[in-house]
């Protein structure tokens, strides 16, 4: 029952639902509304990126434990950092008869596709963390995402004032063409771009990875040696993989370069506190709550918003000690 509601809801969705400009009053007179009649737990596919790094498994936890809590059925895939496989993943998905799809798309323009199979079967999609190309209410339901140009911003920002207007920073890029490196990227060039006196001498993606950053990090270090006074990584594994480079090559971090990351990890708070990190901008992983929320509040044929930004928080030095317990 509720899977034929599920599928005529997006048969009819230009019609009720996606052409229009504000979702809320639509979503209340939406098919999906029929929904909530039936007797059945829902079944909700979700279709992660990869699991590679401690924020990564934080959030498959996050997302994975609400769903327990809540009594819905959670099938998972793990995209193993292939934007081929999370469309395959995402056909799966489908093919297991879900009612939602969580996606948080690798890419921004290549993984675009997943939105347009989900569209054929019917099932609507709650994009988190990462955007993809599309709009929300018209190419998937509602989005819940980080402002990742705010989070380079705020980088940025932190390092022209610990660098007080001079120095040769190293860019580690994450994933060439998800949003987060591409946001990450360009909000921090945003924040340094009145300060002449800070160069980027070198920028190269690491992919998100702690080791690809090392390995990256250190033949960056033989050409460029002593010249690098800082360092941004688009994360903290990569930093942490840029702070091993720098030791091992005999340079201290936090005194030769002083090193910046995003995330808000428990290595990175660490590393923080023992002066080899100077600061990392928090970006929440913990997404179960607020996606199954937006569920179920469409389920229950209330108001959502089609788009949900989360906020950033920065620690340093000052609130290292006091925020260790909240990082992962
Ligand atoms: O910062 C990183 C990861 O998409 C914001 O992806 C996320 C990033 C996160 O694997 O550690």
């Amino acid at each position: 029952m509720r899977k034929h509601w599920a599928v005529l809801a997006f048969i009819l969705a230009p019609l009720f639902l996606f052409s229009c400009n504000s979702s809320e009053k639509e979503i209340e007179e939406s098919p999906f509304n029929v929904e909530q009649e039936s007797e059945a737990a829902l079944r909700v596919g979700f279709s992660q990126v990869e699991n590679e790094n401690p924020w990564r498994i934080a959030q498959t936890i996050s997302i994975t434990e609400e769903a327990a809590k809540r009594g819905i059925e959670l099938i998972y895939a793990d995209a193993g950092g292939s934007t081929e496989k999370q469309i395959d993943d995402v056909r799966y998905l489908i093919e297991q008869n879900i009612d939602y799809l969580i996606f948080d798309p690798r890419e921004y323009e290549e993984s675009a596709p997943a939105l347009d199979i989900a569209r054929e079967a019917g099932v609507p999609v709650i994009v988190i963390d990462r955007s993809v190309k599309g709009e929300p209410g018209v190419d998937y339901l509602v989005e819940i995402v980080a402002d990742f140009h705010r989070e380079g911003e705020r980088a940025g920002l932190w390092l022209k004032d610990a660098l007080d207007g001079t120095g040769n920073v190293v860019e580690l890029l994450g994933t060439p063409g998800s949003s987060a490196a591409i946001g990450r990227h360009e909000g921090f060039r945003d924040a340094i771009s009145d300060a002449p006196g800070i160069r980027v001498i070198d920028a190269k993606s690491a992919d998100f990875l702690r080791a690809e950053a090392q390995r990256v990090m250190e033949s960056i270090i033989q050409s460029k040696g002593n010249r690098i006074t800082a360092v941004f990584a688009h994360n903290d594994e990569m930093a942490i993989g840029a702070i091993q480079a720098l030791k091992n090559a005999g340079l201290a971090p936090g005194e030769d370069a002083v090193v910046v990351g995003i995330d808000g990890a428990k290595d990175a708070v660490k590393a923080i506190i023992a002066g080899e990190m100077g600061a990392t901008v928090v970006n929440n992983p913990f997404y179960g709550p607020t996606t199954f929320d937006v569920i179920e509040r469409i389920e229950r044929g209330e108001d959502v918003s089609e788009r949900i930004v989360r906020k950033e928080t920065v620690i340093q030095q000052s609130n290292a000690a006091e925020e260790i317990d909240n990082a992962f």
